[in-house]
């Protein structure tokens, strides 16, 4: 079934007239990737597809080849002649309808993705829930579409890969992640600079708020869960954007010994965004009941300005009611 779905997507973009692809609203290196090389095949079969990103490209993504096909120009879906839409990476149905609200014909929705969380919303479907990334999803793709992916391309794909498997050390590593691994470098895909990009491109100030975070760190005693916080004020007084705190969840994971780890984070508009990891609990669970989305083994949400202060005390009552649905 796979390879089919993958086939009939192939004939759908050789054969749309104006297609346009979508990167999940909260951008990441799996979304920017997958649809950057799907976007870089056609560039190179001579169709221009504008790749739809929420916000402004974060620095850490800027080495993608072809990141100049993204725009964050909404109104490009008021063009009446868009006829397909291919969304990665986005398990959030409510967003890409949000987009397609004001466009004048409704154009055909291909929804490549593997969230547990996704409703399938899309007229053809490809949700791939054991797959470690969307990026891997489009690597099969290929594979069953008989194209070699260009170095570029195998480039895109290994860093949406890289990133969901924080370099094959989370749960999602497994034998698809490594082959599909293999295979790309064979294409001759730049894992080094990858790695190097997103990994080792952390700043002073970005690091010294992570020791913030890991200074605040308890044990949740009635479940062993782990937590910690970061107020809007720790991030504000260090001078930094919250795309730069980002990865604290994943790195912490790595190195705390728990079963399950939260990282809890106010927003500017004063909404806590509750990041969960866990190696023993189903946590999309937790996630879809307080409105979010994600995997089995990582999700998050975000709870609403003022339903839980964001201090110790706020933070434990956050825990004890997510621990609870477990
Ligand atoms: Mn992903």
């Amino acid at each position: 079934m796979e390879a089919f779905t993958h086939r009939q997507i192939y004939d759908l973009l050789l054969n749309a007239k104006r297609p346009v692809f979508i990167c999940d609203e909260r951008l990441d290196g799996d979304s920017l990737g997958s649809s950057l090389a799907l976007a870089l095949e056609l560039k190179g079969r001579g169709v221009n597809v504008p790749v739809f990103v929420n916000e402004p490209v974060p620095e850490p993504y800027r080495f993608l080849p072809g990141i100049e096909l993204t725009t964050t120009r909404r109104e490009i879906f008021q063009d009446e002649t868009i006829d397909l839409v291919a969304v990665f990476d986005c398990s959030d149905a409510a967003f890409v309808r949000g987009l397609l609200e004001n466009a004048p014909h409704r154009p055909t929705v291909v929804n490549i993705d593997h969230h547990a969380t996704n409703p399938r919303y899309g007229d053809v479907n490809q949700v791939v829930v054991e797959s470690p990334a969307t990026a891997e999803v489009v690597h099969r793709f290929f594979v069953h579409n008989q194209i070699v992916p260009s170095r570029d391309i195998a480039t895109c794909l290994l860093t949406g890969i890289c990133f969901d498997t924080t370099v094959f050390s989370n749960s999602a590593t497994g034998e698809r992640a490594f082959n599909a691994a293999s295979d790309l470098m064979m294409c001759g895909g730049r894992i080094q600079d990858v790695i190097r990009h997103l990994y080792q491109s952390r700043s002073v100030s970005a690091l010294r708020i992570w020791g913030c975070a890991l200074t605040r760190l308890m044990r949740h005693e009635a479940t062993g869960a782990v937590f910690t916080f970061l107020t809007l004020q720790d991030i504000r007084e260090a001078g930094l954007t919250h795309a730069e705190v980002e990865g604290i969840s994943n790195f912490l994971q790595l190195v705390v010994d728990a079963h399950t780890l939260f990282v809890i984070q106010e927003t500017p508009e004063g909404h806590l965004k509750v990041s969960m990891r866990s190696s023993a609990h189903d946590v999309s669970r937790v996630a879809k009941a307080f409105g979010g989305g994600g995997h089995q083994k990582a999700a998050g949400f975000t709870s609403p300005r003022g339903s839980y202060l964001c201090d110790e005390t706020g933070c434990q009552v956050l825990v004890d009611r997510a621990m609870a649905m477990l």
